[in-house]
């Protein structure tokens, strides 16, 4: 079948929009029987990252910490609001993620919260009304800490009951409503900040690395399952991987610098490859035996992995990385993956290296390796604003950053022929940093009026971008100016 094409060469039934994680923008975090989620004890400072490595356990409140997740941008109560800031700037699509605890306020109910349904229910009504195309992450850092004190959150095989109790829920009750679903952000994340992805901790004396791939394994065998289940509940259901993306190129030519940007890459394709193909990698299993970890296969599980791969790619997009065999050069930081720095790069100012050519080459790698839709979930520039006392920000250098992203983006449909269904900007509108924890690494278009210590009056108001990325949305990508 022939896809209809616009001036700009992208379809004209893509998705423009933006995308957000409930733990980042809805706070609320006690209202209507919502139960406590590993996101909420992430604390804004220091310790944070330590948290969401799994290199410090803090599984409750401690009066030390600020938590900014609690209230966040309050988009609990001013959702509408905001949905109507989006629709203005011509968005078919939002990103959001459901709050696991809104729903199943610990975990392992049998039964869901009914207020917790009703809130997203109204919200994605909301959205058809204006004409916005909701793309729901299931699970987007997203675990309930019951599930961590009772179980140890994804190394445990029986997570995956409660997540298939969680999937059935809600493709039953938004059937008709929702109809793209990511079954669960950045996966690969988990090997990096286990916390944050996989709701596990670590004790003395664990084999952190048997661990991680099991917790790893239990996730894609529950997506598997998400997979088949939506496809039986509503036919019409798009189920999509998602995965944090970025090539690694090789540091030279150097033959052992290429081997390593092979191996450093297939870390993170590994994911994929078990999602899109259906079955693990001979790689991958190789390298497992050699460190010695076992994936706790059981009966049936290779078959619902074969039979229930995903309808599309999604994945995130902030910078390409660098693999060097001896690491000799300084070390960049970025979307907590190792990188050496990349001399011919400029980096944000969190140190993120900014490489919109880098987003041609992934999708082509991606598309290549899979030949399935993709769909560009996170791209986007964290910045300190100056905002004006009218609330105003003149976020030139997120235009810009943008711009030179999406013309790449665009080569690659129109000039390399990559399928691609849409594109999302992190955070459209300020929200709160998973990282750092931070307010004042911004992203949106839309400025909230709130500082890392949870100063401010909440308000919103439209960035510079705001007219420009509405712009890029009416002329379907054709004009960046
Ligand atoms: C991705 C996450 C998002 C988001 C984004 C930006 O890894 O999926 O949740 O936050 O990165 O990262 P940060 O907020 O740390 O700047």
């Amino acid at each position: 079948m022939k896809t209809n094409r616009t001036k700009s060469g992208l379809r004209s039934d893509f998705l423009w929009g933006g995308a957000t994680a409930a733990n980042q923008c809805e706070g609320g975090f006690d209202q209507d029987g919502r139960g406590l989620a590993n996101v909420d004890l992430a604390p804004w400072g220091e310790d944070r990252y330590k948290i969401i490595t799994s290199q410090m356990t803090h599984l409750d409140f401690s009066d030390k910490y600020f938590y900014p997740g609690k209230e966040a941008i309050d988009m609990y109560h001013h959702w509408k609001e905001d949905l109507a800031l989006f629709a203005e700037m011509g968005f078919t699509t939002y990103r959001l993620s459901i709050g696991w605890t809104r729903i199943f306020p610990n975990g392992d109910e049998s039964k869901p919260n009914e207020a917790g349904l009703q809130f997203y229910e109204e919200l994605f009504q909301e959205c058809k009304r204006l004409g916005i195309e909701p793309l729901v992450t299931i699970t987007h850092f997203d675990f309930p800490v019951h599930l961590i004190k009772e179980y140890g959150g994804w190394k445990n095989r029986k997570i995956i009951d409660f997540y298939e109790r969680l999937v059935r829920v809600l493709f039953t009750r938004y059937k008709g409503l929702v109809k793209y679903w990511l079954t669960f952000n950045e996966i690969n994340v988990l090997l990096h900040a286990p916390f944050m992805g996989a709701g596990v901790v670590f004790e003395e004396g664990d084999n952190k690395e048997q661990i991680l791939y099991a917790a790893a394994h239990h996730e894609l065998v529950a997506s598997a399952l998400a997979t088949k289940i939506a496809h039986e509940i509503d036919p019409e259901n798009k189920v999509g991987c998602m995965l944090a993306a970025g090539e690694y190129y090789p540091m030279t030519c150097k033959p052992e610098d290429v081997l390593k940007s092979l191996e450093d890459n297939r870390v993170n394709y590994f994911f994929v490859d078990v999602h899109s193909r259906g079955v693990y990698p001979a790689y991958g299993l190789k390298a497992l035996e050699k460190r010695g970890v076992t994936l706790p296969i059981m009966d049936g599980d290779l078959e619902l992995l074969k039979a229930h791969t995903v309808d599309f790619i999604s994945f995130s997009y902030y910078a390409s990385r660098v693999s060097q065999a001896v690491v000799e050069d300084e070390k960049a930081t970025g979307n907590m993956f190792d990188s050496v720095k990349n001399p011919y790069l400029k980096q944000s100012e969190w140190g993120w290296q900014i490489d919109p050519l880098g987003l041609r080459i992934t999708m082509n790698v991606l598309y290549d390796r899979y030949q399935k839709p993709l769909f560009i979930v996170e791209n986007g520039l964290g910045a300190m604003d100056q905002v004006d006392e009218n609330g105003y920000v003149e976020d030139d250098y997120r235009i810009d950053y943008l711009r030179a992203h999406i013309k790449t983006m665009i080569d690659a449909v129109a000039e390399d022929g990559v399928d691609l269904m849409g594109y999302t900007t992190w955070g459209p509108i300020d929200l709160v940093s998973a990282s750092t924890g931070e307010m004042s690494k911004r992203y949106g278009f839309i400025y909230v009026d709130r500082d890392d210590q949870g100063n401010g009056t909440l308000k919103r108001s439209k960035k510079k971008s705001f007219g420009w990325y509405k712009k890029v949305i009416q002329s379907n990508g054709a004009d960046l100016d």
